[in-house]
């Protein structure tokens, strides 16, 4: 693949979405993500792909028989964090198609039905639930729980669908091979135009609500108030803290703050916790000691603090021979963990998975500064097209 033909394609979608700050605005099953579906669409059209829906957002294009038995599925997101990069999951649906050209023009023809997919709502930005859509295919969480999952303006995600979520795909395992998501690097460990993932991190999310007393801001006493947010703030430092100490990863970087006025002492701040470790104790050690610190500073500054954990992701270690052949088979390409999150984690629970990761120069993701060289993402192609020409 050139970097021409790769550059070709994703100067096809590269400015949907995109804001002012450089960044992306992609939530899912809305504009402009809605556009990208139709895209997708359109390029399976193209292809004489035909297109399904598996009742839980999830769209796949089909080269071979529509879940005839043992599908390779390839493929990724379209949506993004707010203000995030553009190549984030829309890197491995654009390699995906440009894979599956290669090997047609190469005059392959796969033995199993190969399937180009996009999951609904990997980052969880509009319904606080990253990966629904690989988690409802695979029965990892119930349908009437994800229908329930609102987004910042009470829409539902059922709403948002049209219609209930099917759920788990009837006979999954014995129709799905395998899966190989290929993603852009999102760390700064990956030297090679490309490289195979060993695991996954585990990690979660955990919404710590703060209460306290609301009061005028310039006349109640310092010693009078009860304020959530000094709670908060000193929650934010401990996280930083512990983490630090367990080798750990612990952000807070998303804030709710009631009736978030200048001049009002708030009466809830609700702040989310993202931690994540090498290992599930630590990652868990974290949390307690966070949790721990945040209940004691409360008792201190007379708030209430209540923790909710909102989603968990296990660790993941993939199908080690699969990584150890495709490495192999990709010139031995380095093996290499990601603290980051993929439905591909989520599949691995049920089916072999791999993941391809395409050099990122500087390891900046979900921040508009996210980029991968054109040469690269051409490569990542070649790799993709070699392992979908070895699984089928
Ligand atoms: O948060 C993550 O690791 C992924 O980008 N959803
Ligand atoms: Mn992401
Ligand atoms: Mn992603």
């Amino acid at each position: 693949m050139s970097a021409k033909v790769f550059s070709a394609l994703w100067s096809e979608i590269e400015a949907i979405g995109r804001v002012s700050s450089g960044g992306y605005m992609r939530y899912a099953l809305e504009q402009p993500e809605l556009v990208l579906r139709d895209w997708f669409r359109n390029q399976a059209h193209r292809r004489d792909m035909p297109v399904t829906d598996d009742g839980n957002g999830n769209l796949f294009a089909w080269w071979g028989d529509q879940w005839g038995r043992d599908a390779v599925l390839t493929g990724s997101h379209f949506d993004s964090v707010p203000h995030g990069g553009g190549y984030d999951g829309p890197l491995g649906i654009v390699s995906a198609f440009l894979a599956i050209d290669q090997l047609r023009a190469a005059g392959y023809t796969p033995a199993k039905p190969i399937a180009v997919v996009a999951f609904v709502e990997e980052e969880g930005g509009r319904f606080g639930l990253p990966c629904l859509g690989s988690r409802l295919l695979t029965g990892a969480i119930e349908p009437a729980r994800a229908a329930a999952l609102t987004d910042r303006d009470g829409v539902t995600f059922g709403e948002a669908l049209g219609a209930t979520p099917a759920g788990p795909l009837p006979g999954l395992t014995s129709r799905i091979g395998a899966l190989v998501e290929l993603h852009i690097e999102q760390g700064r460990q990956l030297e090679a135009p490309v490289g195979v993932a060993s695991a996954i991190w585990p990690h979660g999310r955990w919404r710590f609500d703060f209460t306290g007393h609301g009061d005028h801001a310039g006349t109640t006493r310092m010693a009078d108030r009860r304020d959530p947010m000094l709670t908060f703030a000193y929650t934010v430092l401990a996280a930083n803290k512990e983490a630090r100490l367990a080798g750990a990863h612990a952000t807070m970087a998303r804030v709710e703050v009631e009736p978030n006025a200048t001049n009002a002492i708030p009466s809830l701040v609700r702040g989310w916790l993202d931690a994540r470790a090498a290992d599930t104790p630590t990652m868990d050690a974290v949390v307690d000691a966070v949790v721990k610190r945040a209940t004691e500073r409360a008792g201190r500054d007379g708030t209430e603090v209540v923790v909710t954990a909102e989603s968990i992701s296990e660790e993941v270690t993939f199908d080690t021979a699969l990584a150890g052949r495709l490495s192999a088979m990709l010139g031995d390409a380095p093996i290499l963990p990601t603290s980051a999150g993929h439905d591909a984690g989520v599949l691995s629970a049920k089916v072999p998975t791999a993941m391809l990761f395409v050099r990122n120069p500087t390891g900046i993701s979900h921040s508009p500064a996210e980029f991968a060289e054109p040469g690269d993402c051409a490569s990542g192609v070649d790799a993709l097209a070699t392992v979908l020409r070895e699984l089928t």
